[in-house]
Parts: C-alpha cells; sequence; structure tokens
C-alpha cells in the first residue's frame, strides 16, 4: 500500500511551529481527521489526514519548528493519493511515496492504535479535542494533553478546558505565596524562567502568561521595526463633518443586502488617492533601493484576540467605497477566526492603524516594513473652528503619519498627511 507524505503547505511564505499532535503510530485514522494543528506568524491551522488508512510515522512533535517541506507523518493508505490541494484553505499537501518495505499491519496495532507510546516519551496521550478548543488552550497557554476529556473517546470539550483551568488556579491560590517560585535543587528551563519572574513577584503576585508565535513574531517585528527605522511622527486633523453626514445618510438609505459604512472604507479611499498623488510613500525601502509600487494595495490592522493581525486590501483605487467595506469586513472576519491565508497579509504599500472605535486623541504608530509609512487614526470629536468670522463646530477626525525618514523627507511627510486631511474634508477632491 502507498505511503504518503503530509507537509503544512501554508507555510511557504515562514516557517512556523507545531503546536498540537493527536494522532501516534499505529493509528486509524479516517480522511479529514485532525492529525496535529501548527502555527505561524500569520496563520493557524489544522492538518488534516487527506485519506483514511494508518499512521506509519509521526516526524514530529509539539513545539517542533517546521517549514512547508518538513514532512510531518506518513500515512499508510488504500485509498488513491488525493490530487494536490487546488485551493488555499488546506493547509497540508501530500506526496505519494512508494514504501521501501510495506509492511502489513499488525492486527495488535488495528486493535490498539490510540494508545502506541510516543517515540521517546512513555508518557505520551493522544488528545482529542476541536480546533477551537485547541485554540482556546494555546491562548490560555493550557498543555491540553494534561486536561481529562469527559467527550467520547475521552475528547477534551471546552467545558473541561475550563475545569482543568479553573483547578490550577484554586490551585495556585491556595498555595503559600512564592510557593511556585521557591529555587529547587535542579534546574529546569521552566525552573530558570520561575527564577527569572521572582524579579518581578516581589512586590506582589503575579500571573506568568506565554507568549502566542503570533505574539512572538509581532514583539519581534515591531523591535525591529522601532530600532531601526528611522520614524517621524506627523500629526494632524481631517474635518470630516460633511463625510460623517453623508455616511449616515448612505446607512440609513442601505438595505439589508448592504454593507455597512464605518468610516474606514473612506479613509482607504483617500489614502489610495493620497498614495497615487505621492509616489513616494507607495513604496518600499530595500537598503539602497526605493521600490516605487505602481499598485496600491493597503493593510489594515486588526485587533483579534489572538493578537494583531494586517490583512492586506487589494487594489483600494479600484474599488468603490462599498466594495472597500465588503473587504474589510471580510478579512476582519477572517483575522478574528485566524483564517486569513498568507496571500491575505502579503504584498501591502501602506498600512492604516485605526483606533478610532476605541478612543484617544493620537498615537504614534510604527511602520510596517519594507513599507514606508502607516496612518494612525484616532477617535473624531467636535470642536470649535474658527472660520474667519466665527467659531464653528467642526467634527475633526485626528490623524498620525509616521513615515521612515531615510524614504519621506518631512515636508512631504506633511503635504502627504495635508492631502489626506483635504480628500477626507471633500472626497470629490479624489475624483480629480
Ligand atoms: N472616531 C469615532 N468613531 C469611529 C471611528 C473614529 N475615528 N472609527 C470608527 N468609528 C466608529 C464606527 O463608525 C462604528 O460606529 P457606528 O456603529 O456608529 O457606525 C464603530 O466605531 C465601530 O467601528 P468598527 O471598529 O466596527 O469598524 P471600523 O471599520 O472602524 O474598524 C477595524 C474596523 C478592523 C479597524 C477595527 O475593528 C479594529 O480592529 N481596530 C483596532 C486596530 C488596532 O488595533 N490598531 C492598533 C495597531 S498598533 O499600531
Amino acid at each position: 500500500m502507498p505511503l504518503i507524505e503530509i507537509t503544512c503547505s501554508e507555510f511557504k511564505e515562514s516557517e512556523g511551529s507545531v503546536t498540537s499532535v493527536t494522532v501516534a503510530p499505529g493509528q486509524l485514522v479516517s480522511r479529514d481527521q485532525v492529525l496535529g494543528s501548527a502555527e505561524n506568524d500569520k496563520v493557524s491551522v489544522d492538518i488534516p489526514a487527506p485519506a483514511a488508512g494508518i499512521v506509519r510515522e509521526v516526524l514530529t512533535k509539539t513545539a517542533d519548528t517546521i517549514g512547508a517541506h518538513t514532512v510531518l507523518f506518513r500515512i499508510e493508505t488504500s485509498e488513491d493519493a488525493p490530487p494536490q490541494p487546488a485551493t488555499e484553505q488546506k493547509s497540508s499537501t501530500v506526496q505519494t511515496i512508494e514504501p521501501a518495505v510495506a509492511p502489513e499491519p499488525a492486527p495488535a496495532e488495528l486493535a490498539e492504535p490510540a494508545q502506541s507510546a510516543w517515540p521517546g516519551s512513555a508518557s505520551f496521550r493522544p488528545t482529542h479535542a476541536s480546533p477551537s478548543v485547541r485554540r482556546i488552550a494555546l491562548e490560555w497557554g493550557a498543555d491540553i494533553a494534561r486536561v481529562r476529556g469527559s467527550g467520547p473517546h475521552q475528547r477534551v470539550l471546552e467545558r473541561d478546558l475550563k475545569d482543568h483551568v479553573r483547578t490550577i488556579l484554586a490551585r495556585a491560590a491556595s498555595a503559600p505565596a512564592n510557593a511556585s517560585l521557591q529555587p529547587s535543587r535542579t534546574t529546569t528551563a521552566a525552573e530558570a524562567r520561575d527564577a527569572a519572574t521572582e524579579a518581578d513577584s516581589e512586590f506582589g503576585p503575579v500571573e506568568v502568561r506565554p507568549l502566542s508565535l503570533l505574539r512572538k513574531t509581532a514583539a519581534r517585528r515591531v523591535t525591529e521595526s522601532a530600532s531601526t527605522i528611522p520614524h517621524v511622527t506627523q500629526f494632524g486633523a481631517a474635518d470630516i463633518t460633511e463625510l460623517e453626514r453623508w455616511r449616515l445618510e448612505l446607512n440609513a438609505e442601505a438595505n439589508a443586502a448592504q454593507v455597512k459604512l464605518t468610516l474606514l472604507p473612506f479613509i482607504l479611499n483617500a489614502c489610495a488617492a493620497a498614495l497615487r498623488a505621492f509616489p513616494e510613500l507607495n513604496a518600499s525601502f530595500r537598503g539602497d533601493k526605493l521600490v516605487l509600487k505602481r499598485f496600491v494595495h493597503i493593510g489594515f490592522a486588526v485587533d483579534t484576540p489572538h493578537g494583531l493581525l494586517v490583512p492586506v486590501v487589494r487594489d483600494v483605487d479600484q474599488l468603490s467605497i462599498t466594495e472597500l467595506a465588503r473587504a474589510v469586513r471580510e478579512l476582519t472576519q477572517k483575522a478574528v477566526h485566524r483564517k486569513l491565508t498568507t496571500s491575505d497579509l502579503r504584498g501591502g504599500c501602506f498600512t492604516v492603524s485605526s483606533l478610532g472605535s476605541i478612543g484617544g486623541r493620537a498615537f504614534t504608530p510604527i511602520i510596517n516594513p519594507p513599507e514606508v509609512a502607516i496612518l494612525g487614526v484616532s477617535r473624531h470629536s467636535m470642536e470649535a473652528r474658527w472660520d474667519g468670522e466665527r467659531f464653528q463646530p467642526r467634527l475633526m477626525l485626528p490623524l498620525s503619519l509616521s513615515y521612515d525618514h531615510r524614504a519621506v523627507d518631512g515636508a512631504a511627510g506633511a503635504r502627504f498627511l495635508a492631502h489626506i486631511g483635504e480628500l477626507l474634508s471633500d472626497l470629490r477632491r479624489a475624483l480629480l
């Protein structure tokens, strides 16, 4: 019978790490059964079995670093080898190979497959849980293998995970202060980490929360950007009194089939027109070269429970406000549910980070390299503005543009931001 090799094709652009392995060698699996899961800085994926068969080899374990070509599992199957996945939704790829020796499964293996020991670990117990429960465990930093499942075949349900975490918290609360931080006889990596938190706990109780790979990657990237790019942040404001009136009218007219218009699609529209007018901001800084883009793809920051994600709307300058609103809504939903594909996250020329729905007067956004600028948007407020004769109530939208001073001169940055302000004050100018 042929062996198929399973890899994680989603990780073409950047490496990832294995977040769970749910099968063991000798285990019978059905088509599409989840063999494990993995994540990289962009996506979190389940790795399904492409065909029913017997797991012959498990070549990975939790926390392993993997690339798109790392073989994770070998499954012996009697089904036809499945074709390469046509869509980007599939997270795994398969390659059929003829085994040098294709042993028939021993009856014992078939009878008791799930109890096979993990190579190198006598205590391994495959854990059954849905991807959503695994994701919650990952976010909470809980080891799902330690959770006792109450579902069919000891499947771990969300309530089991909650009970498990409650028990740990109750134990921690009743333990003497700093009990877990006492130095022990032998120093393991975990104990060394505990020792490092000792300094934090000197003045009160602390909670140690491990970072997900997404957060670790984001932390590394913002550190690199903030410490290697000479940022300048220019502050400004747009008078959006008329725009907001128009937006509210459009939303009042909209029938159920139409998408709700928030400010963001209008901001994207204005940014696209401004990027067309100032090509040096629609660029990548590449060492000794500035690469000017002839297309306008704009990323927007999305706040998700897993951390910050920046999906990219393509060809923003070609889309209507309604199309932009639809694209923003779809990409936001995908980001929140961690369904973004690698291509949803690539190719941005510029980024918009809107914190307007949350609040704040201004902030200094960090550039998303190799882009050269990012626009921060804060919460609008009604202000008294002098029109030359009297004060008028005007709705003002605070804008913060950070740009890479190696690529963009101060005057160009200020003109660009002023232009965005003018466009938002009167979007008819975007048609000029
Ligand atoms: N001032 C006041 N209200 C604003 C506003 C602003 N600047 N921007 C949006 N709002 C309003 C919207 O109009 C909407 O109100 P109504 O329901 O009355 O129309 C409400 O706030 C909620 O908007 P929203 O957040 O659902 O939609 P959005 O299109 O404005 O934003 C998104 C979408 C994905 C950008 C947002 O949900 C989000 O995740 N923001 C956080 C981004 C972030 O974390 N940035 C920091 C990154 S670090 O640089």
